[in-house]
């Protein structure tokens, strides 16, 4: 058996992280999470690139155009979107995730869903560096590890 896996290793990995500055208190802790994360797992500082969008709404679309340029290997799109006193919060959660999961699909480049949606800012907070973990730190480890399997795949259609 053949056996298809991606290692952790992100040494000559270009990453792109595409943040959004809505919820910024919160996001500023998943953007350091995976920042550090990539850099202890071998990818170089000036081999990131930090996009900031205005929100999570916007940050499918400026995914496909920095994943368009082929100067990165993947894109981890990082926010926080918290449930409000009215369905607004569904539309924009709702088209960030299918945005995200299109631009992947459409560029075949790893886009990572690294979009908080929570009922709650404490939800949000647990979940970007405190209790339950951060999930751009994970998202990292997602982007290193797809972009390694993906190159393995590829690997298979050469004689
Ligand atoms: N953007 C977020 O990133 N998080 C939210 O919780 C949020 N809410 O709830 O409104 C939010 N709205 C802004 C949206 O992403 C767009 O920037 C805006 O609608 C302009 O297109």
């Amino acid at each position: 058996m053949q056996v298809i896996e991606g290692m952790l290793a992100g040494e000559g990995m270009r990453v792109g992280i595409v943040a959004s500055r809505f919820n910024s208190a919160i996001v500023e802790h998943l953007v350091d999470g995976a920042a550090d994360t990539l850099r202890r797992h071998g990818v170089g500082d000036a081999d990131i690139t930090l996009v900031w969008a205005p929100g999570a709404f916007e940050l499918p679309v400026l995914a496909l155009e920095l994943a368009e340029t082929g100067a990165v290997d993947a894109v981890v799109c990082l926010g926080a979107v918290i449930r409000g006193a009215t369905d607004h919060y569904a539309y924009v959660a709702g088209e960030a995730a299918k945005g995200v999961a299109d631009v992947a699909r459409s560029t075949r480049v790893p886009v990572i869903f690294g979009i908080l949606t929570t009922d709650t800012i404490e939800q949000a907070v647990e979940r970007a560096g405190t209790k339950a973990g951060n999930k751009g730190a994970d998202c990292a480890l997602s982007a290193i590890e797809a972009v390694n399997v993906l190159r393995e795949i590829r690997r298979l259609a050469k004689p």
